[in-house]
């Protein structure tokens, strides 16, 4: 007799696309674990959606419920859709609600693979090199995201104002990303990780960071390593990809680099990511890496590949490996028979294209 394993997944679809991708890679996931029955990894989804987002702020004044975060915390995971929306200030919906589940749920690790697809031209000279992959680890927790700092400091009020924002940086907080970087490197083909700052220049926090990378790198003799300033390493995204394995860069830095990767194999919209609580004392959240974008949204013409990339990332979480590369490869078979949306040069909708990878689960 077989048992049917079930996660419990609290659904955050939030604003714009957001709602769009989530529906598409819940139907997805539900597809998936339909077709396990029978199976001896046989598995299920118990949804819960939640209708935070900017739409709720508009009703309520909030973000989230009040006790929101204590209903989140009991569950296996997060599937979060974008945050934003023009009639809230970016950095109240920002706060109010992605940041707040990153920080509370102490989801220190956000990995953002940069992955290129087949059929999908990259701006890269390299457009039809499939083999190019590399991982962007972002420490999520602190450092110019810490939220740290305060404005109207001088008193004078408009035309005199003066705003601080500090960034923070504890051995702690480097030591564990870097751990967690080098511990990820060691799974991949090419063993190297590449660390990302602006020392030169952030001559403390980043400076405290260069000094752990080292002492932490002497722990993992068996993989290569080196230290690449943030503009450096934009240049190098474009110019050298193929010397990237894992590229490990503090909140701000790696914000910015895994965008510019992303649209570097074709669009925004292809990028999964995961924040993860490493200690699992708390749900990890799985997003796709893209925002809300308000010009398209409610139109059906959202990509879901990152939002389903994403979710491959939770099947990965959940110790289903199998399945997880089931959703890459109905991914590439999707993308290669030229099943695109509109931001990577086709004409599918969302809903072709959900049912393209649905279609081909069995590849
Ligand atoms: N799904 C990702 C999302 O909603 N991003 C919105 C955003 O502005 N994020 C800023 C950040 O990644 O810290």
């Amino acid at each position: 007799m077989t048992t049917t394993r079930t996660f419990r997944i609290a659904a955050v679809p939030a604003d714009g696309v957001g709602k769009e991708v989530v529906a598409a890679g819940r139907a997805v996931l539900d597809a998936l674990a339909a077709d396990s029955q029978g199976s001896d990894e046989a598995f299920a989804f118990a949804w819960q959606e939640f209708p935070w987002g900017c739409d709720f702020y508009e009703r309520t004044g909030k973000m989230i419920d009040d006790d929101g975060l204590d209903r989140l915390k009991d569950f296996d995971a997060i599937y979060f859709g974008a945050v934003g929306w023009p009639t809230v200030p970016d950095h109240i919906s920002l706060w109010g609600l992605r940041l707040k589940i990153c920080q509370s749920f102490d989801q220190w690790a956000n990995v953002r693979p940069v992955r290129f697809l087949p059929g999908v031209q990259s701006p890269l000279r390299k457009a039809d090199d499939t083999e190019l992959d590399w991982v962007v680890v972002r420490e999520n927790s602190e450092g110019e995201y810490a939220g740290l700092g305060g404005r109207n400091l001088s008193g004078r009020g408009p035309g005199g104002e003066v705003a601080v924002q500090s960034a923070l940086f504890t051995e702690v907080g480097c030591e564990r990303i870097m751990r967690f970087a080098f511990e990820l490197a060691r799974t991949r083909a090419r063993r190297k990780v590449s660390s990302v700052t602006k020392s030169n220049a952030q001559q403390y926090g980043m400076v405290l960071w260069d000094d752990v990378f080292k002492r932490v790198a002497a722990d993992y003799p068996d993989v290569e390593t080196e230290s690449v300033l943030v503009d450096a390493m934009s240049a190098k995204f474009v110019l050298r990809p193929e010397d990237l394995s894992v590229v490990v860069a503090s909140n701000l830095n790696a914000d910015i680099l895994s965008d510019l990767g992303s649209a570097l194999a074709g669009s925004l919209g292809l990028a999964a990511s995961a924040n993860l609580n490493p200690e699992r004392r708390f749900p990890s959240m799985f997003e796709p890496v893209h925002g809300s974008a308000p010009d398209i949204a409610g139109q059906g013409l959202a990509n879901p590949i990152g939002a389903v990339g994403s979710a491959a990332l939770m099947l990965e979480h959940f110790g289903l490996p199998d399945q997880a590369a089931r959703l890459h490869r109905a991914i590439e078979a999707t993308t290669a028979a030229g099943i695109l949306t509109r931001d990577i040069g086709g004409t599918a909708a969302t809903e072709d294209v959900t049912k393209a990878l649905i279609d081909a689960l069995n590849i």
